[in-house]
C-alpha cells in the first residue's frame, strides 16, 4: 500500500470517528459485557444503550436503572425475563446465562413504552 493511500484511510478513519461523535455514541454503543455485568438505563422514551452483546454460555446481569420520572421496567420475553416495575431512581438487577446464540428484543412492558422506543436487542454470539 502507498503512502497516498495510507493517507486516504486516514481520512476515512477520521471521518467515521467524527461521525460516531456527533451522534454521542461510540462506535462501542453495541457495548460488550465487561466482567458480565450490563448497565442499561431506561427513561422516556429510550433504552441506553439499546444494543448491548453478550456470549452465549456466560453468565450475564443486567444491572437496569430508571433514569426517567414515570415507572419503568426490562423484560426480554423470549427468554422469559422479567424486572419488577421499579421507580424513577431505582435499580434492578437480572441475571442468567443465555444458551443459544441469537437476537433478543428487551423492552419496558409498561403499556405504550415499547411502541414509545423503550426497547433494544441483546446480542448473544
Ligand atoms: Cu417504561
Amino acid at each position: 500500500m502507498t503512502t497516498k493511500q495510507y493517507g486516504c484511510m486516514g481520512v476515512v478513519l477520521a471521518a467515521l470517528f467524527m461521525f460516531a461523535c456527533v451522534n454521542g455514541v461510540w462506535l462501542s454503543a453495541a457495548r460488550a459485557a465487561e466482567n458480565g455485568q450490563i448497565d442499561i438505563r431506561g427513561s422516556e422514551f429510550r433504552m441506553q444503550p439499546d444494543s448491548v452483546t453478550v456470549q452465549a454460555g456466560q453468565p450475564v446481569v443486567i444491572v437496569f436503572h430508571n433514569d426517567g420520572v414515570l415507572s419503568h421496567n426490562l423484560v426480554i420475553d423470549a427468554l422469559g425475563l422479567k424486572t419488577k416495575t421499579i421507580h424513577t431512581g431505582a435499580t434492578t438487577r437480572l441475571s442468567f446465562t443465555p444458551q443459544k446464540s441469537g437476537r433478543y428484543v428487551f423492552r419496558c412492558s409498561v403499556p405504550g413504552h415499547t411502541e414509545a422506543g423503550m426497547r433494544g436487542v441483546l446480542v448473544v454470539r
